[in-house]
């Protein structure tokens, strides 16, 4: 499709403007705020709604520029989606084989989450694809699941550095399932591998070498989709199809982290933050910020849809700099972003280590937070699989956040402990997670202008 603009039956992107985000320094968080839906439930709730038989109703859907990627592909198949309307959706279902070839590339923009999981689903179609993102998304590793999507007998070709476009030749009944140990700990190379088993001869089986996002695999159960979970295995077969289901998507706990965050480190905070996904494979924030000394009840724990669902009360406590245990980063794996900026304010030094997933994600998130908290003043020393940081006063300047919507999220936390303005550059991104964010921020206590430039 376009280079900078995308479109869905009610909305227009645009994504040729360059926002800046101005924080003034100080403040603190206080009130009560129900943060957007899953970001990882919405693309699948959209994925599976759309191969199930019959009429999925979903609320809580992120109307975010990732979420709404995946939604445009889906209806570029050919499946009729009602919405989204104030988070609700009405997918009607075209079953297990009922998609049909797009008569265009599918542009997917910055979402990595909606390239790598429908190319598994697309390798077992009786039509070809083309899939393409923009220049963050043309940039990201695709290999990691082109090759055991190629052991299953997929065609699937990238560029020579492994990255998009991908270009599809589906190979409808010719995959064969297989058994893959993950050599890296990745919620979407599980999901897209899930995906092409659905349309495998034989077993594909899954081992991850530490949990990831279950979300998939809740879905699928939820569709009744016969998956089976051994440990830290995930086996799946083609024998099988998807029964309509209603989704109510709860608050992203990676959206809740900024303001989890925020309402740590200033003095005065108070938060309530309402019914937000605890999913044990995503709490990893909740944990470290535990450990560093942080105030976080977990209250009114219930079971939404298959997933758990509950408040989060978080009051300002000093933090203290601790060792980030390495079994929670994939965990935290979106959060550390804004976890560095808690790590400046906490007393002493915060060590992390595992992480170097973080260097191929929108952005270098390793290099693109040291660059901009080094700016700011702080310690921040990066590392081939983490940082260390020691804690310090944050001062003001200018940072930019390579259109990578956590990064400029995460800054602007930091204004909450600055003692002088910052100024973020190229923050249009944060339209692809959390187009609420400059609001709820400013309303809870964040002193945040955004200025829009052509
Ligand atoms: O979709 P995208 O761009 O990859 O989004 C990110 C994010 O920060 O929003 C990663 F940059 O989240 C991923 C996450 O890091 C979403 C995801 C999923 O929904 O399955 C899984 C994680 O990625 P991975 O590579 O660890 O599987």
């Amino acid at each position: 499709m376009h280079g900078n603009a995308f479109l869905t039956s009610s909305i227009i992107i645009n994504m040729s403007k360059s926002i800046t985000f101005q924080v003034q320094p100080g403040g603190k968080l206080q009130g009560e705020a129900r943060v957007p839906g899953d970001k990882s439930m919405s693309h699948r709730s959209i994925m599976l709604g759309s191969l199930a038989e019959g009429v999925t109703h979903v609320k809580g859907f992120l109307e975010a520029e990732d979420a709404l990627a995946t939604l445009q592909a889906f209806r570029d198949m050919g499946v009729e989606i009602e919405g989204p309307v104030n988070g609700e959706l009405t997918i009607h279902g075209v079953g297990k084989h009922g998609l049909k070839a797009p008569k265009n590339d599918l542009y997917l923009g910055n979402s990595g989450t909606s390239m790598r999981l429908l190319s598994g689903l697309l390798a077992g179609q009786a039509f070809n694809s083309v899939l393409t993102g923009d220049k963050s998304l043309s940039g990201r590793p695709m290999k990691r699941v082109t090759e055991p999507l190629a052991t299953m007998g997929a065609d699937i070709k990238t560029t020579e550095r492994g990255t998009a476009p991908l270009h599809i030749t589906g190979r409808a009944g010719q995959l064969t399932g297989i058994d893959y140990a993950m050599p890296i700990a990745s919620a979407q190379v599980k999901s897209c591998l899930l995906l092409a088993g659905m349309y495998a001869q034989g077993v594909t089986c899954v081992t991850e070498p530490a949990p990831t996002r279950d979300h998939t695999e809740r879905m699928l159960a939820g569709f009744n989709y016969p998956v089976k979970q051994e440990g830290n295995k995930v086996s799946i077969t083609a024998e099988g199809s998807l029964t309509a289901a209603d989704i109510d998507v709860p608050s992203d706990i990676s959206s809740a982290a900024f303001f989890l965050v925020g309402a740590s480190i200033a003095p005065g905070s108070d938060l309530l933050l309402k019914h937000v996904g605890i999913n044990p494979t995503r709490t990893g924030i909740i944990d470290i910020l535990r450990l560093m000394g942080a105030n976080i009840e977990v209250l009114n724990e219930r079971t939404v849809g298959g997933e758990p669902v509950a408040d989060l009360h978080v009051v300002y406590s000093p933090l203290k700099g601790i060792d980030i245990p390495e079994h929670l980063v994939p965990l935290a794996i979106d959060e550390f972003p804004v976890l560095f900026v808690a790590a400046a304010c906490a007393e002493g030094q915060t060590r992390l280590t595992g992480a170097e997933e973080l260097r191929v994600k929108e952005s270098d998130r390793i290099q693109v937070m040291a660059d901009g908290l080094q700016i700011l003043g702080v310690d921040a020393q990066p590392t081939e699989d983490g940082m260390i940081i020691q804690s310090g006063p944050i001062g003001g300047g200018e940072v930019i956040s390579h259109g990578d919507h956590r990064i400029a999220m995460s800054f602007s936390i930091a204004g909450l402990r600055a003692d002088a303005p910052i100024t973020i550059r190229d923050c249009e991104n944060v339209n692809t997670s959390f187009p609420e964010f400059r609001d709820l921020a400013t309303r809870l206590g964040l002193n945040l202008v955004c200025r829009e430039e052509a």
